[in-house]
């Protein structure tokens, strides 16, 4: 390993800061939604507002060397016109210069899911003006703390937000619509090439990126069949979201085939062209799990999304597709994700073979119920999850690919979407009950101890 490869952990604005309503942040879609559904919400999380300084010293003490996090969007602008809120700049403020002060390197995403809800209610990401104004946000940010961030960007995982909010609902703004889906995509899609031609106009240090929830897709057998599921697949799953970030475009076939059924006019052949030209500088990979897949053979297919969602709660239903399948033989999570550390070997290798581009591994980690009562939490299946994942990145190195650093799914408990705090990924434990007491757990102690050693506990 060389010694600049980054070791930290990943958070969200929203499922970590709390502060939902305070110092002049608006309301963002995410605030609105959980509140009108009465749902377990994110409006303290793990308090991070008040205690990032706090959090950050234990990710340095703990060997970390950097920090991936999320600006809020509607913390940072208060409405519609762009009104800047100062509050939310001291905010992050401090938290890059507590970076600083810690040596730790910030790895900073744009939009990490919340919208402000000022937005939504005209439309959010079907309303093309919503591409402009993220633009506009993004050259706030820059401008503001360009001169402390080198690692920028723009979205995380679009597949994510885009398919659970618009085709499956079980995310806001609830849609299950597969017209409305295509235009967030490409809708967000445009906003990202948009922050990147603000990012090269301004000339803006440091590099941008985009973070995509990246699952290989694996085949059941080698049959033809399978291979074109495959690619239906790869393409659902993957390329409509890192082809058109890395090589400027969408998939031609998936395209094609989407126009068989749908109105595509809303892709202006102007826009295209931006997308084109402004595309990214690295690939940040998140990475919970494969998709296996067998060929569509009738009836209806279920595809089952097993990352962010309850068990069987989040499907959505494709004609004629791919049919997603689990190899019985792997162990699964408590959430029902196959484990499947070589996974992200082959994600590295095939992402770096098709885009060529420096690569992160930007969330990696195990969601689990824990007892965060005990003295000491014993974390061990989180040390094994990590230690063969890690592995998985040092095969990929030394199979040549560019990968500079490892972020865990996280470094301290989290609020988790439609999960709640239950579904704990943190190597440090919160006690969201009483007092928000941080307290490490083991795999805390060994990641600090796998960076010190560069990589050499790892067990291969
Ligand atoms: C969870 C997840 C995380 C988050 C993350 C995705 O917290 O439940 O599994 O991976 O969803 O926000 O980027």
């Amino acid at each position: 390993m060389d010694n600049h490869f980054l070791w930290g952990g990943a958070t969200a604005s929203y499922q970590c800061e709390g502060a939902w309503n305070v110092d002049e942040k608006a309301e963002s879609m995410w605030d609105h939604y959980l509140h009108q559904e009465n749902l377990e919400n994110g409006d303290v999380a793990s308090d991070h507002y008040h205690r990032y300084e706090e959090d950050i010293r234990m990710m340095s003490e703990g060997g970390q060397n950097t920090y991936r996090f999320s600006l809020s969007w509607p913390r940072i602008i208060k409405n519609k016109e762009g009104e800047i809120n100062l509050k939310g700049i001291e905010f992050y403020t401090k938290i890059l210069d507590t970076c600083k002060k810690f040596n730790i390197e910030p790895f900073v995403t744009l939009y990490h899911w919340d919208l402000p809800q000022y937005w939504e209610e005209i439309g959010g990401w079907l309303n093309h003006d919503v591409c402009v104004a993220f633009a506009q946000y993004a050259k706030v940010c820059f401008e503001y703390f360009g001169d402390k961030i080198s690692l920028w960007t723009t979205f995380n995982e679009p597949k994510w937000f885009v398919v659970n909010g618009y085709k499956i609902g079980n995310y806001p703004p609830g849609y299950q619509d597969t017209a409305k889906t295509m235009q967030a995509a490409y809708n967000v899609m445009y906003a990202n090439s948009l922050a990147i031609e603000v990012f090269r106009e301004g000339n803006y240090s440091g590099e941008i990126g985009i973070v995509h929830s990246y699952t290989p897709v694996n085949g059941v057998d080698d049959s033809i069949e399978t291979k074109i599921a495959m690619r239906y697949a790869d393409n659902y799953c993957n390329n409509w979201i890192l082809d058109t970030a890395a090589l400027g475009e969408f998939p031609i076939d998936l395209i094609a085939y989407l126009s068989k059924s749908y109105d595509i006019s809303f892709m202006k052949p102007e826009e295209l062209r931006k997308i084109k030209q402004y595309t990214v500088d690295f690939i940040g990979l998140n990475y919970y799990s494969r998709t296996l897949v067998k060929s569509y053979t009738e009836g209806e297919t279920q595809l089952q999304f097993n990352h962010s969602g309850k068990k069987g709660e989040s499907k959505v239903l494709i004609k004629n597709w791919f049919e997603q399948v689990k190899d019985p033989s792997n162990e699964t999570t408590e959430w029902d994700t196959e484990i499947y550390p070589k996974g992200l070997q082959d994600g590295l290798v095939e992402a770096y073979k098709r885009y060529k581009l420096p690569l992160y591994v930007t969330e990696n980690g195990i969601g689990v119920r824990e007892d965060v009562s005990v003295d000491q939490i014993n974390d061990e299946y989180r040390i094994s999850f990590m230690n063969d994942h890690i592995n998985a990145i040092f095969n990929a190195i030394d199979l040549g690919c560019d990968v500079r650093g490892y972020y865990v799914w996280s470094p301290f408990d989290l609020y988790s979407w439609k999960n709640g705090v239950e579904k704990r990924y943190g190597l440090v434990a919160v006690d969201f009950v009483d007092n928000q007491v941080r307290k490490p757990k083991a795999s805390y102690y060994w990641f600090k101890k796998m960076i010190e050693t560069n990589g050499a506990l790892i067990k291969r």
